[in-house]
């Protein structure tokens, strides 16, 4: 057992407890100790990088480009540090974040290996108590979660499936010292983002791989390759200006917006720019158009040009038609940006099964059988995403000022005010919360958002010696409220998505992320702040 029930630097409780060694929370320590606040990190892998740390598959990469997939709180370190690629590599992130971490000296306060399971908020004495699956129990007057949107991976109930006598995988808990498919008869289960990754390189290493797809999704290529210098110097010598940029658009990210209708425009204009976009490549192909998430008709010129290119891709015309996305609008389930993965269809050793049409039945002790046929599998892998937004933090026993838990406090979806603070539950903070932008937006500068957010309302309470600072009923009905109206005003409810929980059995179908933008949210997070934290309740 670890004990560290104070801070050993003056007996004293934590000012803050931070859950999670990722982007956000290595960020969110660095920030706290920058003010003066004491802090410990609890963080469940044996090493930092969340996402990056877990997320260890063949092909995993961001999907964001990298100068702006990176933090910009230290204008050293984006001087100083050198992407390689356009889109950086799993083990290139993971890199970086191990550098943040021995760069801002920040090991010292992060216990690794070490599973939060419950958080309990004390009214009498206004701290939280924090315990672990290692025995340690901490008081803190803050508790900041920094557990991820998509952190809690999810592999389906599918009969028989602790029979599999071969090797099961989920993508998003990958060995970190690989695996060698060489030989080997594989089945890939999912094509979102991950399976579209990783299905190109398990291919060629596989003698047989077959692709078990249930919805197919829409993918553009990444067009990945090295950054010309003069792309990086320009972007260090202007990176404060291409940030403020970044900030002030929808989905944070320096993509050419189109300002005009998709409708607006002749057929021939329309196939120039997406073709343009197809070869620039990535999820600025989205942004075409103003209209591409709110009108169908619209989203339906840029859904008929994917599925024309695969179609001119896929040399099997039977295999291209089950490959072309339908029945919801493209970018409502996340566009996925993959490199020659609708060509992997052409490879003699791949096969595609329509799971829609003929669903998984049960899983033997060599094989995945569906309703129609039996696949001898000497692996299989999950592609199968994770319990989004909610996953994580319902499954620590977080319990607030009445002691209820959060997940009761969210059994019919989750509630929060700004994404950032949930009521009941004083002096808890969610960076990247549900009811934020989060997954629709650039994650590292959301994330950085909102940590600077939460610091300085935690300076604010200290100068005004507040204990506890808790968002108000009315204040969270009213941004859940806003949060929907937004949502129901665009395309993204059509699909079933994990933005709407759709991929979690039982889950309540509620749109989770923000979708009015991040310019106009963090607006908005700057005037509650500005007005003194309107829609939030202080008390000695
Ligand atoms: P996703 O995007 O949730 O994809 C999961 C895939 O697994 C998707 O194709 C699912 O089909 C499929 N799936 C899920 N459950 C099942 C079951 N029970 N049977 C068959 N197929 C299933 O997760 P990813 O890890 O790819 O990506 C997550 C995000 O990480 C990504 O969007 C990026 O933002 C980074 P479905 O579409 O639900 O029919």
């Amino acid at each position: 057992m670890q004990e560290h029930p104070l801070n050993p630097a003056n007996g004293k409780p934590f000012d803050a407890v931070v859950v999670g060694a990722g982007f956000a929370g290595l960020y969110m320590l660095y920030r706290l100790r920058c003010l003066g606040f004491s802090a410990r990190v609890y963080e469940a892998g044996s090493g930092v990088g969340g996402t990056w740390f877990w997320n260890w598959y063949p092909g995993a990469r961001c999907d964001v480009e990298s100068m702006e997939y990176s933090y910009s709180f230290s204008k050293e370190l984006q001087q100083e540090w050198e992407w390689t690629e356009r889109y950086a590599s799993q083990p290139e992130i993971l890199k970086y974040l191990n550098h943040v971490a021995d760069r801002f000296d920040l090991r010292r306060d992060i216990q690794l290996e070490t599973r939060v399971l419950s958080a309990a908020f004390d009214g009498a004495t206004n701290q939280w108590t924090i315990r672990t699956d290692r025995g340690d129990e901490i008081q803190a007057r803050f508790c900041v979660m920094a557990t991820g949107c998509l952190s809690a991976a999810k592999i389906p109930d599918i009969p028989g499936v602790e029979d599999f006598r071969g090797n099961c995988y989920h993508t998003g808990q990958w060995p970190h010292d690989g695996v060698d498919f060489t030989g080997q008869k594989v089945g890939v289960i999912g094509t979102g983002s991950s399976g579209i990754q990783a299905i190109p390189l398990i291919a060629r290493q596989a003698a047989h791989l077959f692709v078990f797809q249930r919805t197919p999704h829409f993918s553009v290529p990444a067009q990945n390759g090295p950054i010309p210098s003069e792309v990086k110097q320009d972007w260090k010598s202007r990176s404060t200006e291409f940030r403020r940029q970044a900030q002030r658009t929808h989905f944070g990210l320096l993509v050419e917006e189109g300002k005009e209708s998709a409708l607006a425009v002749s057929l021939d204009d329309r196939e120039r720019e997406y073709e343009r976009r197809w070869r620039r490549g990535g999820l600025g192909f989205a942004g075409a158009y103003a209209d591409i998430f709110i009108n169908k008709n619209a989203n339906d010129t840029a859904a008929e040009f994917v599925r024309r290119k695969i179609r001119g891709v896929v040399r099997n015309p039977a295999v291209a038609e089950k490959l072309l996305p339908n029945g919801y609008p493209l970018g409502t389930k996340r566009l996925c940006v993959d490199t020659a993965y609708y060509e992997t269809f052409n490879r003699e050793n791949v096969t595609l099964v329509d799971i829609r049409s003929t669903p998984i039945k049960r899983i033997t002790s060599t094989s995945l059988q569906t309703d129609s046929a039996e696949y001898c599998l000497d692996a299989t892998v999950f592609a199968t995403g994770f319990d989004a937004f909610t996953g994580a933090l319902c499954k620590i026993e977080i319990r607030g000022r009445d002691a209820s838990t959060l997940k009761q406090k969210w059994s019919a979806g989750p509630r929060t005010y700004l994404g950032l603070a949930v009521s009941g539950f004083p002096n808890l903070f969610v960076i990247t919360g549900p009811g934020s932008p989060s997954v629709l937006s650039n994650m590292v500068p959301s994330i950085e958002q909102h940590v600077e957010w939460i610091a300085d309302c935690l300076v604010f309470s200290r100068q005004h010696k507040y204990s506890t600072v808790e968002a108000t009923p009315d204040a969270e009905n009213g941004w859940v409220s806003h949060v929907n109206a937004v949502a129901n005003s665009t395309l993204f409810p059509l699909a079933n998505s994990w933005y709407v929980g759709a991929n979690v059995p039982g889950k309540p179908r509620i749109f989770m992320p923000y979708i009015g933008g991040v310019g106009a949210y963090k607006q908005r997070c700057d005037a509650v702040a500005a007005a003194g934290y309107e829609g939030f309740t202080f008390r000695r």
